[in-house]
């Protein structure tokens, strides 16, 4: 009887040490510094950025908003200003960042703008803009009406409990939008112990001003979301895993997971092509250089494409990767006409042709 109770507890002594050195292994993946093959395009940088444009979203008609300066507690910052939003019209045979003028009711001095996204009323083709702030590390949603040609109009903040690590939104309708939590505990040892035990936790979360509820989870790390252009599927990235996963919406704005695309990078926010349904992405490739920041030895930058994401047989490739001599800490991508616009966590943004 002694003898399998031993035979028991050596058993399980092996399975949680083999379970801890996966883990570790696991780990040293994420944190890993891959070290990356410059590919580059031909590209300028973009005039009056210089404290980071984490998130880029692009109009039809070729207006880009930039959401500029942000202030994250796992990033390095180096500006005091308040973050701003930027407007950029692609069309123009110069294109320049012109800063968009906020009115209403919003404190500007704590405005910390990170994931955008775009909503055009079919109705009157009103341009709503959808801002997630973290004014004093909190986590809230700003609403905006975009007035031509500089203005944004602050129409409401939205707070809720399910809102609490909001990284990137998607707007599904003037006042509906789905948002990606990238953590589930806001205690940082907590956090970590279940990255580490590789527990998904993470959720996206629906909004209507009727309800707010879970919609999706079972996520490592909710980074970007975003919508095909057919309105059927929600993108998010799942940063830890370094994947995207797809989720096909359903009735009543439920969302019922279909596949993960491997994308072998951690992968922040994702931007759409609406002419061919391509998925653009803003990674990262050396994750430990990003959070211990050393100007000597920067962080690089990859941008990463997935070509026929619901096929059996998606395409991923590379197509802009930098060792962070020229771009640091990429994070969003957004191609139009033959352009490509680049946006960084804090560093500069970069203008490059496609063609
Ligand atoms: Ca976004
Ligand atoms: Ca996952
Ligand atoms: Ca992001």
């Amino acid at each position: 009887m002694a003898g399998m109770k031993k035979v028991l507890v050596a058993a399980l002594v092996a399975a949680f040490a083999a379970f801890i050195g996966h883990r570790i292994l696991k780990l040293h993946q994420i944190l890993a510094n891959r070290e990356v093959t410059v590919k580059h395009l031909k590209c300028h940088y973009l005039k009056n950025i210089e404290y980071g444009a984490e998130d880029i979203t692009i109009l039809r008609d070729g207006l880009a908003f930039l959401s500029t300066g942000l202030k994250y507690s796992v990033l390095p910052s180096f500006s005091d200003e308040p973050g701003k939003i930027y407007i950029l019209d692609l069309l123009h045979p110069k294109p320049t960042p012109v800063e968009l003028q906020i009115k209403g009711d919003l404190d500007l001095s704590s405005f910390n703008p990170h994931g955008i996204s775009v909503y055009t009323d079919e109705a009157d083709d009103s341009v709503y803009l959808f801002v997630v702030n973290h004014p004093q590390n909190k986590s809230q949603v700003e609403v905006f009406h975009f007035v031509q040609e500089n203005t944004l109009v602050h129409l409401k903040t939205i707070t809720h409990p399910l809102l609490h690590s909001v990284n990137d939104i998607v707007a599904v309708g003037v006042e509906n939008f789905y948002a990606s939590n990238d953590r589930f505990f806001l205690n940082d040892a907590l956090q970590f112990l279940s990255i580490f035990l590789g527990v998904p936790f993470c959720q996206v979360v629906y909004y209507s001003p009727k309800e707010v509820r879970v919609a999706a989870d079972g996520i490592s790390s909710a980074n970007g979301i975003n919508i095909s252009p057919d309105k059927q599927y929600i993108y998010v990235s799942d940063i830890i895993d370094r994947e995207v996963d797809i989720f096909e919406r359903r009735e009543e704005e439920q969302l019922v997971y279909l596949k993960s695309v491997a994308v072998g990078s951690l992968c922040d926010n994702i931007d759409v092509d609406h002419r061919r349904g391509d998925l653009w992405l803003g990674c990262h490739p050396n994750s430990m250089k990003l959070s211990k920041y050393d100007p000597e030895d920067p962080p690089g930058s990859e941008i990463i494409r997935i070509k026929d994401i619901h096929s059996e047989q998606p395409v991923v490739s590379q197509e802009y990767v930098d060792n962070g001599h020229v771009l640091q800490a990429s994070t969003i991508a957004a191609p139009y006409e033959g352009k490509l616009l680049i946006g960084t966590a804090f560093h500069k943004a970069l203008c490059c042709d496609l063609k």
